[in-house]
């Protein structure tokens, strides 16, 4: 890769050519929900100390509006264009959400920049089965935008809308309906939360267990909902997050008020019975339980909510 003469330009010696491209760019994405969310920061500055500087991220979320090429597909292509396989769906009818996740060329070796790559996990609202007035809110953002839903990539790495900046009272009649499809209004396409490999760490936090402990006696609020630890029905998917940030929105309509960002979340993968006698040393990412839960899923939506954001802390 060309640097010329600038220095403080990050570079990533071990990829090539486009993959140092793509590379670059989750990193950006990185950086915008970090700059935004310092709960988000302090929380894996924390990990980081404990673990010593190095982690790997289970997966990659973001939010979308399932209307005219703005879904999950927009999001998609970048990331099938660099490999990724699209692997399952999962429906959420209650919350009209339906999400796909999509897995990385490879899961294994090295650390997360220049080693292994997220999961990524994009859901979209199901726009049609909102209210009328709901959807014409929606439509009236993504319409005549000419091809911006191309770019939600790079929407993503620069933080930045696609659609012109929302209104308070468009906001607020989203938000009583679907508290996604506001997040969704004032956020865009910027990275919804990334999410730790618990597994994956080295020191004594490397249960999600002993991490929840650790995280909450720092004085961080953990989301409640269905209870903090979130399990699948095989007991061996097992999640946790933070509750979102929030930061002032400067509405169009000259109206500033807080609105729900991100969150961070933790993800502890187990091995798969078939591969419990193998040691440590030879237990791999593809050994363990893959995928994503809707019962656990359901629940971690939740952290962006009103409810878990303004709860008191246990
Ligand atoms: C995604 C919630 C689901 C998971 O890992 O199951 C999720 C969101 O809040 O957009 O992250
Ligand atoms: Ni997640």
């Amino acid at each position: 890769m060309a640097v010329g003469s600038q220095t403080n330009m990050i570079v990533d010696t071990s990829a090539k050519g486009a993959e140092s491209l793509f590379r670059m760019a989750v990193r950006s994405m990185e950086k915008v929900y970090l700059d935004r969310n310092p709960t988000a920061k302090a929380v894996l500055d924390l990990v980081l100390s404990v673990d010593g500087n190095q982690i790997c991220y289970d997966h990659f979320a973001f939010r979308t509006f399932g209307v005219d090429g703005y879904g999950i597909d927009s999001v998609a292509k970048f990331f099938l264009d660099f490999g990724y396989t699209m692997m399952e769906e999962l429906r959420f009818p209650a919350k009209k959400l339906k999400a796909l996740w999509f897995a990385p060329p490879s899961y294994d070796n090295g650390s997360y920049f220049g080693g292994p790559l997220p999961r990524i996990f994009i859901s979209e609202l199901l726009v049609d089965e909102m209210s009328p007035q709901s959807q014409a809110v929606i439509k009236k953002y993504v319409k005549n935008l000419g091809n911006a839903n191309r770019y939600a990539a790079l929407a993503s790495t620069l933080g930045c809308l696609t659609w012109e900046t929302p209104s308070y009272s468009d906001y607020q009649q989203l938000a009583r309906e679907s508290e996604y499809a506001a997040w969704t209004l004032v956020n865009g396409f910027t990275v919804n939360h990334v999410t730790i490999s618990v597994h994956r760490l080295k020191s004594q936090i490397g249960n999600i267990k002993s991490l929840n402990h650790f995280i909450n006696e720092q004085g961080f609020k953990l989301n409640s909902e269905g209870g903090i630890l979130k399990v699948s029905p095989d007991g061996l998917l097992l999640q946790s997050s933070t509750v979102a940030d929030s930061t002032i929105f400067n509405f169009s309509d000259g109206v500033s008020e807080p609105v729900p960002c991100s969150y961070i979340e933790f993800a502890e993968r187990l091995v798969l019975p078939q591969y419990t006698k193998l040691t440590n040393e030879e237990i791999k990412e593809f050994h363990r339980r893959d995928g994503f839960e809707v019962g656990n899923a359901d629940k971690i939506f939740e952290s962006t909510s009103m409810d878990q954001i303004t709860r008191k802390a246990a």
